[in-house]
């Protein structure tokens, strides 16, 4: 065995060359990759010995990409166009073998061996669009060549890992062997490939399929209408489909310059560089400073919900979709029956779409019992509370959690704004207690704000975090303040909504405004949606609010066909006269001036006081970093990836500006624009929110 340099090794092994990467974690292709890569290739085609060689990785992954923390810096070692040359130009067969992800630049090297294997686990992509990117290594014009114009979008702008079976089947890869017995079997493979003189395969000499498709334009058409809506603001997905139509329409070369002038052009923006933020911001949020990784985990078998309701119905079927039993307990036989029917619906319409197959409808909604007792959770390794929104119903139930549940049992409330330490108060076990905030619906909402109350073990955090990950969702810790990270900071958002259409602005410019900044909806279509009505209570109701007056007309939101908009038959927002009226009617009343209210100050009245209270949180101590407060806005409120998040969207803004802001606006409006200290010392000091270094724990002490 050789040492090529200290991520590569080369062994000869009869006539067959094996070259190994080993770079943890996941064999990213740093200068270092490619380095070992050029000159072992090199090694082995120059070996007179060698007949074949062989591209493996050890660890968990084959190449899972470039490394993504050197994209955009000062280039060093052999590029990665260097390396796809020397193989694929070799003169001898190469062939890649595939375990774990062969995804970007990884899959993109392994278009340039002339053979690909894998193991059945194993999966292959092309995800840069997810990092505001393209394949910028070839994968645009090598990938149509083998599957096809059609296919070749679908993975490009969904970024979707693509089982190896299905790979098989497109011709992806050309054999799959034995799963754990990759490296034989790709021996065997070469040595086939060897004895029956194969062809070198050139994966850019390639043209039925392209030149099949270049008879069909209307493929282009037809994807970009279908995928209008999810690309909406993306710059990144129609980027992908210029390289497919290159692909389609030019000369292999040809396509690559357009490749090469498209990826520049993305990488050197700030979409990408918000995207790829995010990419390191999720994984961060993993990270708690005195949480230690070795921290011993508490197993969690089988779980426990209360409430059958929408939240513990949802949150239920995501610990079935990972396999882990669960009991769901209701107070009422109809009510528990309602929860389970619910669920079942949810699965079945899931496999109607083809997301799952009827044996998992059946495998899935099977590990959900249903119970009217709470001593069903005596053996349960964690307990979800999901039950009504009143501490005193909180704390009688946790009082009863704490005289049931095992000893070690997780004893976890999905309260969104109630105050924990307040709950766990009532138990003799307040280290068990922990806050899991699912957002609804809680089966599709990937974000989970996982809230540390004064006393929680840190057993329980580190477990809560790692079973987020196990349920398929991204976990942010939150400290105890009302509202967390997210709700708090939207209280902001939805204040001065509600304040603008007092001032002149309908509900339609605000939603407008928003829509087009790129949130999925504005606030009041929002409102519409989930109902005007939502603890608002008839007998008490006085006309106090806009809402109060629409909902005294019934006019509840999009249930009953009106709400701030109105609705056509298939369910249509437009803006309304009526509301217009009531609202204008509302104002005159209340001795407002209602005035012509610019887009922009709708955008920094509703955005910057929320940046302003995730930096009050951050100084609080009730969140870790800025970026954490990040996720949790991207993944759970809508904030469009593109921009980073509240807190990286400030800090490109200009923290200056946003201070600005918040002081003209607080001299005109009062201390609800009052900045945080945060800021202001920020902006003193010339920093960013991306400057502040994490708090080592969620604590009752002020960053300041
Ligand atoms: N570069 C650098 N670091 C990476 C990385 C990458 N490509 N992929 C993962 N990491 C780090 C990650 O930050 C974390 O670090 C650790 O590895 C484990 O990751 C020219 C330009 C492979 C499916 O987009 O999707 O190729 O937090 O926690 O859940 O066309 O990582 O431990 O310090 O996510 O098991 C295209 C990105 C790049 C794939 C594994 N490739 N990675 O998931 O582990 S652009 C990607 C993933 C490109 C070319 C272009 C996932 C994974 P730390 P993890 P995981």
């Amino acid at each position: 065995m050789a040492a090529i340099n200290s991520v590569t090794d080369l062994v000869v092994e009869g006539d067959l060359a094996v070259l190994t990467l080993n770079s943890p974690p996941v064999n990213a292709l740093s200068y270092g990759v490619r380095d070992g890569l050029a000159l072992g290739v090199a090694q082995a085609i120059a070996d007179p010995a060698v007949k074949a060689v062989v591209l493996i990785c050890d660890g968990r992954t084959f190449i899972a990409g470039a490394d993504i923390t050197e994209i955009g810096g000062a280039h060093k070692g052999a590029t990665l166009f260097d390396v796809q040359s020397i193989i694929e130009n070799s003169p001898k067969p190469v062939v890649a073998a595939i375990h774990g992800t062969a995804l970007g630049g990884g899959l993109e090297v392994a278009l340039t061996c002339h053979y690909r294997v894998a193991v059945p686990s194993a999966k292959c992509g092309l995800p840069e669009v997810n990092l505001g990117l393209l394949p910028g290594a070839g994968g645009t014009q090598r990938l149509p060549r083998i599957v096809g114009a059609q296919k070749a979008l679908e993975m490009m702008t969904s970024g979707q890992h693509v089982p190896a079976k299905a790979c098989l089947a497109m011709g992806l890869v050309d054999e799959l062997v034995d799963e754990g017995k990759l490296r034989e079997g790709v021996l065997a493979f070469a040595s086939k490939i060897v004895a029956e003189e194969r062809p070198l395969k050139k994966v850019r000499d390639l043209s039925d399929k392209v030149e099949a498709d270049r008879a069909h334009p209307e493929i282009f058409a037809a994807f970009r209408k279908a995928h209008a809506r999810k690309f909406r603001g993306f710059l990144a997905p129609e980027y992908n489909i210029r390289c497919v139509e290159a692909a389609v329409n030019l000369p292999f070369d040809e396509g690559l310059k357009v490749e090469r002038k498209l990826f520049v052009e993305l990488m050197s923006g700030p979409q990408s560089a918000a995207q790829r933020y995010a990419f390191f911001a999720e994984r961060q949020a993993n990270k708690i400073p005195d949480v230690p990784e070795d921290t011993p985990l508490i197993a969690v078998n089988t779980v426990g919900i209360l409430g059958a309701g929408t939240m513990g119905g949802g949150i239920a079927m995501n610990f079935a979709n990972a396999g882990i039993p669960v009991t769901i307990v209701e107070v009422k036989q109809d009510a528990l029956d309602r929860g389970l029917a619910t669920i079942r619906k949810n699965y079945e319409r899931t496999a109607q779409r083809g997301g799952i197959t009827a044996e998992q409808v059946e495998q899935r909604a099977g590990l959900i019992t249903g119970s009217l007792d709470m001593n069903a959770f005596a053996d349960v390794d964690l307990v979800i509370e999901a039950v009504f929104e009143r501490m005193d119903i909180k704390k009688d139930i946790f009082e009863k959690l704490d005289a049931i549940c095992k000893p070690g049992a997780i004893l976890a409330t999905n309260t969104s704004a109630l105050n924990i330490d307040e709950i766990a108060s009532v138990t003799r076990r307040p280290e068990a207690v922990i806050g899991m905030h699912f957002f609804s619906p809680a089966n599709v909402m990937k974000l989970l704000e996982i809230v540390r109350a004064d006393h929680t073990g840190k057993d329980v955090i580190a477990t809560s975090m790692k079973l987020a990950k196990k349920i398929g969702k991204i976990a942010v810790l939150a400290g105890v303040t009302p509202g967390f990270i997210g709700n708090r900071m939207l209280l902001q958002r939805q204040r001065e909504a509600q304040k603008l259409i007092l001032e002149g602005a309908m509900p339609w410019d605000i939603d407008r405004v928003l829509y087009d900044f790129g949130f999925p909806m504005g606030p009041f279509a929002m409102s519409d949606l989930t109902g005007l009505d939502i603890s608002w209570i008839k007998e008490k109701s006085k006309g106090e609010t806009i809402r109060d007056v629409l909902c005294e007309m019934d006019r509840r939101g999009q249930k009953t066909g009106a709400g701030y908009y109105d609705y056509d038959e298939a369910r249509n927002a437009i803006p309304s006269p009526v509301t217009e009226k009531i609202i204008q009617d509302f104002v005159a009343k209340s001795g407002g001036n209602p005035r012509k209210i610019s887009d922009e100050e709708i955008l920094e009245r509703t955005i910057y006081p929320m940046i302003n209270e995730g930096a009050n949180i951050l100084e609080e101590g009730k969140a870790l970093r800025a970026s954490d407060i990040d996720v949790v806005w991207e993944n759970g409120y809508g904030w469009p990836v593109y921009r980073g998040g509240p807190m990286w969207y400030g800090d490109q803004v200009g923290l200056d500006k946003v201070l600005a802001k918040m002081k003209s606006f607080q001299a005109i409006m009062g201390d609800q624009f009052k900045p945080s200290a945060l800021l202001e010392k920020l902006v003193a000091e010339g920093k960013r929110f991306q400057d502040v270094t994490e708090v080592t724990a969620l604590s009752r002490q002020p960053l300041l």
